[in-house]
């Protein structure tokens, strides 16, 4: 019997329908993952009881939960009386500080929401996060002794040791004229190309905006001049590379964590951030959280005016780590709980006594801090002056062998200098969203 087109497609189109009608009801999405919860909301209108939902981390069930919990947004929206929130609690084990896709399904299957590359940040105590730290931290017997062992081998010199000792006690290193100006004068040059070929890869953010692609923020009038930080851009400009990866800065990382360092990632800024007292460990996550460091390129003279970089002198050993909610030192998201963080952050710093110190560097200057130093940006008292710098983060190998674009597919690692970064994988990578390809 010949298929009679005619009678098929409107065949289908009630199939369709019907599909729609019965799969519509279902709503829902994921909102945060927080305190080691993923929190959210579901909603069956066709049924009076709540949904039960299922959720998956990379395919994979972590749990369930029934969408009942009270929620004031919901109820606003006209949710009946806003009893769909969910929360689903991950596995200690789950939770390893990496991006995964998240999904949650009703019980017979169906998904009702998902969300790419969120990160599931593990929970570590103040005293964990003490035993994951370098032997630089360490006591000062153990700290004698690993320098005396070091001198011998060679591995540190007279300069170096008084650098070593100096970043211990202040958790900050100066280093002037570290940078060549033409490599800088490239960098920027850099920067005004990208705008023109607006490289897809290429990823910027400020106040205004999540990470978003180049070419669509190019669209935004005012975008460049709100504070923009570029990600990675030293994927995009080779000098910017060879920045991230010089040899002084890996030198001395490698001595301070006493293993091969990778670089995780750059942020170039061309203003003033005005950020708030913070410390890097709580929010540049690796498997090995104290082992952090990072370094501050002036790409330009500092100006006063222009809001420059502060820093706590000796904050990185007198303030007591600070533990959110879930009683862990690592902050998951952005919210009222690191509001408080910075406060806490700036109170401490005055209680103990300790002294604010103002960055005003030369054009190639460089600082060096650690991983809990706590630091951030003066205010911008003229708005249109520019503060050009790159900042990068450093861990170990052992501690960072995954890209955090893709931590479950194979990285392109690229070794500079006795270091390694991570590199694009393919042309068409978005930062948040790189396309997964089959090891092979
Ligand atoms: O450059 C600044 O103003 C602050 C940068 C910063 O705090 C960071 O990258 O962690």
């Amino acid at each position: 019997m010949g298929t009679n087109q005619a009678s098929v497609v409107p065949f289908k189109r009630t199939l369709r329908s019907l599909f729609k009608y019965r799969r519509a009801p279902l709503r829902g999405s994921i909102d945060t993952v927080h305190n080691g919860c993923c929190q959210g909301w579901a909603l069956d209108s066709k049924s009076a009881s709540p949904v039960e939902v299922e959720l998956f981390i990379d395919g994979r069930s972590a749990g369930r939960a029934l969408a009942d919990l009270h929620r004031g947004d919901l109820e606003r929206e006209g949710m009946g009386e806003g009893r769909h929130g969910f929360s689903v609690e991950i596995a200690a084990t789950l939770r390893d500080g990496l991006h995964h896709r998240v999904e949650v399904r009703s019980r017979d299957g169906r998904v009702i929401a998902v969300r790419e590359a969120m990160q599931i940040v593990p929970k570590l105590t103040p005293a964990e996060f003490d035993r994951c730290a370098p032997w630089v931290d360490g006591d000062d017997v153990g700290f004698e002794r690993e320098l005396a062992r070091l001198r011998q081998t060679g591995a540190v010199d007279a300069e170096i040791e008084t650098c070593v000792r100096f970043f211990r006690e202040h958790g900050w290193l100066k280093l002037e004229q570290a940078v060549p100006h033409a490599l800088i004068d490239k960098v920027l040059a850099d920067v005004e190309q990208a705008w023109r070929d607006l490289p897809p890869q290429l990823v910027l953010s400020n106040a205004l905006k999540a990470p978003t692609p180049m070419g669509e923020v190019a669209k935004v009038p005012g975008f460049r001049a709100a504070s923009v930080r570029y990600l990675d851009f030293h994927n995009a400009s080779d000098a910017a590379a060879e920045i991230m990866m010089l040899p002084a800065v890996l030198r001395f990382a490698e001595v301070c964590f006493g293993e091969k360092v990778a670089a995780m990632q750059t942020l170039l800024f061309e203003n003033g951030t005005q950020q708030a007292s913070h410390q890097d460990f709580a929010f540049v996550h690796s498997l090995r959280p104290a082992c952090l460091m990072g370094a501050w390129v002036a790409l330009e003279d500092a100006r006063v005016d222009a809001g420059p970089l502060f820093y706590w002198d000796r904050s990185h050993r007198a303030v007591p780590k600070h533990a959110f909610e879930d009683g862990s030192v690592l902050a998951e998201g952005d919210g009222p709980h690191v509001r408080a963080f910075e406060n806490y952050l700036e109170n401490a710093c005055r209680e103990c006594g300790l002294q604010r110190l103002i960055f005003t560097p030369r054009k190639g200057d460089l600082l060096i801090w650690h991983s809990a130093l706590v630091h951030g940006g003066m205010p911008r008292n003229d708005p249109v002056m520019t503060r050009r710098s790159i900042v990068s983060h450093y861990t170990t190998q052992d501690a960072y062998p995954y890209d955090r674009r893709d931590p479950n597919g194979r990285p392109l690692a690229i070794t500079r200098n006795g270091g390694t970064y991570y590199g694009w994988r393919r042309q068409d990578h978005v930062e948040g969203r790189y396309p997964i390809v089959a090891p092979g």
